[in-house]
């Protein structure tokens, strides 16, 4: 997209390149490293204009209004959703490519089997070429972007460079951006360097995509941990183009973390009142697609209970001079899955979403609003498909096969902000003192509702055990548990074994009574009339019983696997499946809450095997957890 509008209305800050380099050029900050990087950068790539975004409304609108212009974004209706747009992706950008993202350390084993890898000065080499002229006919901008509340103690500053206008107000909604944080920086202050391209110069009069990518083969999304440094080139979706999300906050920081002595990780955060006013801070690392969003926002079905959210995606956290372990969101917004959202899955996701939200990959309707499969609402009569196509809801392709209006991954990002139960607290900077963690995952059989760690290890071993059953929708063997550690698997910065290392050795830093308590929950277990939990707001009686535990109280039970509620000790009131009765009900808890010895001896084997790819590297305390385990079961 040319610059060309956004400079006259916003651009204040944009410079011709060559003019860049006359001395009279008046740059934003001070930072010296910062400007002669920039300038580096978009000498290497033939940039036309250098963009230094602030960050205000001003600019983010004027961008939009470009983008709408150029065809990049289509405006939707006012009246309906007032200060959105959507984006069409090019088809084949649809989602992370876990196949081209790198962890460039300089010995291969410090990356892990986990990662893919490649040497950082070959990796440098091929990406440099890559980014030669790449972003000939376009506009770099630059992003200084504060993941955590500017000035937190554990917050982190980055800066994206980007040839992607989408990127640019994408990373506004979802980090903090622009003067703000350069004045943080101050002339000297430390930054994360993220380069991004999509990688698709234009010639002189080249007309300009609505979403200019390059081809799968030429994509690489790399991360170089040891100089903390990520390179990003040839796709502008989500994971792989807003640098401060999976990149920055989940790869580089949690290699950060392990050498600064905290926790940088996939989980969401979220504040739970009890109807005495009691308050705990709980965060959950469940794989993606399972509900994280869900959780964080869920409107309780049990009277005077209250969920607030603090974050839906990542948790950053740092012992406090008491002892305890404080949790932020390093994040600003939410970058959610819209297929599936609707009024019963996540009112306060819907209502998040009402305004100033950018729509990627949804069905345009008619009257000019977005719509998607699960949205709760009926299929519109006609619409405009997430590849800009008619749709009607007969639609086939040409084996016979329903058509989808929107893409299974498609999003929509919002201000956290707009969320109507946001905590208070949710931008403290010292963060939340944290009271649990739950893993878990999407697991059809053998799982229990919930189960609680023995000890600090047994909890490590629960995280490293973690996993979903795949689905369709992951394009893998359907049925098939895939291992999903701590659910870090695509974003594990460093070796996972070290990883795991470095989980163990937390209460050499604090007083283990003071980590977190932590529990495995699944959501998903099935028999023969489908789901056996309802989920979403019903959750809240497992949380319940999550907070009993952590009060000491709530009755549970010790089995080989760990600390399981008694039958009655979760709180049914009121809980209605349409499928059971009561009687029926009672029975699904028993089974819900009982271990399967024989599903639990194979469990094991499985989760033996997962260990093997690290072989000694895998620390030993895992191992002998996982062997205790095994001896309890055959007991
Ligand atoms: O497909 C993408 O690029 C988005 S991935 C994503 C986005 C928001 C929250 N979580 C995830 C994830 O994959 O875990
Ligand atoms: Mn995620």
């Amino acid at each position: 997209m040319s610059c060309k509008k956004t400079a006259k209305r916003a651009c204040k800050t944009t410079v011709k390149t060559k003019a860049a380099k006359a001395s009279a050029v008046k740059y934003p900050t001070r930072h010296e490293e910062l400007i002669k990087w920039v300038n580096d950068f978009a000498k290497l790539t033939q940039a036309k204009n250098v963009h230094w975004c602030d960050g205000t409304k001003k600019e983010y609108n004027a961008i939009c209004e470009s983008m709408v212009e150029s065809g990049a974004f289509v405006k939707l209706n006012p009246k309906k959703r007032p200060g959105c747009y959507l984006a069409r992706s090019h088809w084949s950008d649809v989602a992370r490519v876990e196949n081209r993202t790198y962890i460039s350390t300089e010995k291969r084993e410090d990356a892990g089997p986990t990662n893919n890898w490649v040497a950082p000065d070959e990796l440098k080499k091929t990406m440099t070429d890559l980014y030669k002229g790449c972003m000939k006919g376009r506009t770099l901008y630059v992003i200084p972007f504060s993941m955590g509340p500017i000035g937190s103690p554990i917050s982190k500053i980055g800066v994206e460079l980007t040839d992607s206008p989408y990127v640019v107000v994408n990373m506004i909604i979802m980090t903090r951006v622009g003067t703000k944080v350069l004045k943080q920086l101050g002339k000297d202050g430390e930054f994360i360097k993220c380069l991004h391209s999509v990688g698709a110069p234009l010639k002189p009069g080249q007309k300009d995509v609505p979403w200019p990518c390059a081809p799968l083969e030429k994509k690489y999304i790399s991360h170089f941990p040891e100089t903390s440094e990520i390179w990003s080139f040839g796709s502008g979706y989500g994971g792989n183009a807003l640098l401060g999300k999976k990149c920055l906050a989940l790869r580089i920081a949690s290699s950060l973390a392990r050498k600064e002595g905290w926790l940088a990780e996939h989980m969401l955060i979220l504040k739970l009142t009890s109807p005495e006013n009691k308050v705990h801070y709980i965060t959950a690392a469940f794989p993606s697609a399972c509900g994280k969003t869900n959780l964080a926002m869920m409107e309780p079905r049990l009277p005077g209970w209250k969920v607030e959210t603090i974050g839906d995606d990542i948790a950053w956290m740092k012992i406090g001079a008491d002892g305890r372990l404080y949790a932020i969101n390093p994040e600003s917004g939410f970058f959610g899955v819209a297929p599936g959202t609707s009024m019963d899955s996540n009112p306060n996701a819907m209502r998040t979403i009402t305004k100033n939200t950018i729509f990627t990959n949804c069905a345009l309707t008619d009257d000019g609003d977005i719509w998607w499969e699960g949205m709760g609402v009926p299929a519109p009569a006609h619409a405009i498909d997430w590849q800009g196509k008619d749709w009607t809801p007969d639609t086939v392709d040409k084996d016979g096969k329903k058509v989808k209006a929107a893409h299974p991954n498609a999003r929509f990002t919002a201000p956290a902000a707009q969320c109507p139960v946001i905590a208070g607290e949710w931008e403290d900077p010292n963060g939340v003192p944290v009271s649990a963690f739950l893993f878990g995952g999407r697991r059809p059989t053998v799982i229990p509702l919930v189960n609680q760690a023995k000890d600090w290890t047994h909890a490590v071993f629960m995280g490293s055990a973690a996993g979903s059953e795949t689905t369709a929708a992951n394009l893998a063997e359907v049925g098939v548990v895939r291992r999903d550690p701590m659910a870090m698997l695509p974003f594990f910065g460093y070796n996972a074994a070290d990883y795991m290392l470095h989980w163990l050795t937390m209460p050499l830093r604090t007083d283990v009574n003071k980590l977190p308590k932590v529990f495995f929950t699944n959501w998903f277990r099935k028999d023969e009339k489908g789901f056996m939990w309802n989920g979403f707001g019903d959750n809240i009686r497992v949380l319940k019983w999550v907070c009993e535990r952590i009060e000491g109280k709530g009755k549970a039970v010790e089995t080989p696997i760990g600390f399981l509620p008694t039958p009655d000790a979760i709180d049914m009131t009121g809980y209605v499946d349409p499928q059971r009765s009561a009687a029926e009900m009672k029975k699904t808890m028993k089974d819900l809450l009982s271990v399967d010895v024989e599903g639990w001896k194979k469990e094991i084997e499985a989760v033996a095997e997962s260990y093997k790819p690290f072989g000694n590297r895998m620390p030993y305390a895992l191992k002998a957890k996982l062997a205790e385990i095994k001896a309890a079961l055959e007991k």
